[in-house]
């Protein structure tokens, strides 16, 4: 299976995060790629590629004009007003405030974000750029003939909306090559994301579409991050009513469980009639992972890759989370793994 990498992700490196009333070095740091892309070198998995330039169009399919403008530019801003630390918002358009665009750089950040999970640096801009390439190109591999391929994207990009970051994520790679395959005459999409958080982001992105199925497993937000999206009865809305599947499980679901909703998503997806599959292929749950409350062991990730690949559709899979670093190499690559392991006992 081809890769694609990209070693501009290095430009992204926050310093902290708020967790459990801490300041905490950030979860969402650069080693994570690293261990990786060694894992995939280890194992032999196949060509690790630079990514093509795609340029902006594709991302704008999915995010807006403005977003992405406020996005290129806010760090500058933040810059000519004198500071050289991470920008983070910290005041945002709840309930009972309005959603009206301030002018000012940390108003707009406050109307573009959804919490404080997704510093912008430096060069966050341009490793977030990249990593959308990176999908992109990974996307146009599959387009070509490929069967498969893998987006070793960071930073993740399932949290982020089509106006909104957070969770560590600013655009939304998985989505944007969702949307590369239908522009480029695919019908029907299916986005299948195993990460342990909620996909709000692709949610949003899809909720009203009938042209991609979004279904996600995901620790309950009753409980867990993001809390505000993710429950069992978001159907989708209008045209998109039945075409978004979540599947909110309990802390401390394990393998029996887990797998039992992976069965119910891939045969939804079968009933879909999707042509090409886009997983975004978080490993945060694994029972080691700093932040998540699921117990996946290692093994069980290959089990994940062979169910997936009885699908029998092309699949591009696309990095999300997962921050048992010294882990998130063999789980990350073990799913490829035993993707590459069932298509080899169907085709020897
Ligand atoms: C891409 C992705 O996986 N983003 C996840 C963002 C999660 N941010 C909130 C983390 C809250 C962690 N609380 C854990 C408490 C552990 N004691
Ligand atoms: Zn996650």
């Amino acid at each position: 299976m081809l890769t694609i990498y990209s070693d501009d992700h290095r430009l992204h490196h926050g310093r902290c995060e708020l967790i459990d009333g801490q300041l905490m070095p950030c979860f969402e740091m650069p080693s994570r790629a690293d261990h990786v892309l060694e894992r995939i070198k280890i194992r032999e998995i196949g060509p690790v590629l630079a990514p093509q330039d795609f340029g902006r169009d594709p991302i704008l399919r999915v995010h807006t004009p403005d977003y992405l403008t406020f996005f290129e530019h806010a760090w500058q801003r933040w810059s000519d007003m004198g500071h050289t630390g991470d920008l983070l918002p910290f005041t945002w358009p709840a309930r009972t405030l309005r959603q009206v665009k301030p002018r000012g750089l940390l108003g707009e950040l406050g109307y573009y974000s959804f919490d404080a999970g997704a510093p912008i640096t430096a060069g966050t801009w341009q490793a977030a750029y990249s990593a959308a390439q990176v999908a992109l190109t990974a996307q146009a591999a599959i387009q070509n003939g490929a069967h498969s391929a893998f987006a070793l994207c960071r930073p993740p990009g399932h949290h982020a909306a089509s106006d909104v970051m957070g969770g560590y994520c600013y655009l939304n790679n998985a989505a944007i090559a969702a949307q590369a395959f239908l522009d480029q005459g695919h019908d029907r999409v299916a986005i299948l994301d195993v990460d342990y958080h909620h996909g709000n982001g692709t949610q949003e992105i899809f909720y009203s579409r009938s042209d991609v199925l979004f279904a996600s497993i995901h620790g309950h937000p009753q409980a867990e991050f993001p809390f505000f999206l993710g429950y069992a009865d978001e159907e989708g809305e209008g045209e998109g009513i039945g075409f978004n599947i979540n599947y909110p499980l309990p802390a401390g679901s394990d393998w029996t469980t887990w797998s039992a909703a992976l069965e119910q998503a891939c045969q939804r997806i079968e009933a879909h009639a999707a042509q090409v599959l886009v997983i975004s292929l978080g490993v945060d749950t694994f029972k080691d992972d700093p932040i998540s409350q699921f117990k996946l062991d290692s093994p069980d990730y290959l089990r994940m890759g062979e169910r997936i690949a009885r699908l029998g559709i092309p699949t591009l899979f696309v990095m999300e989370g997962g921050y048992a670093v010294a882990e998130i190499g063999i789980n990350a690559v073990n799913v490829l793994e035993g993707f590459e392991r069932a298509l080899q006992e169907v085709h020897p």
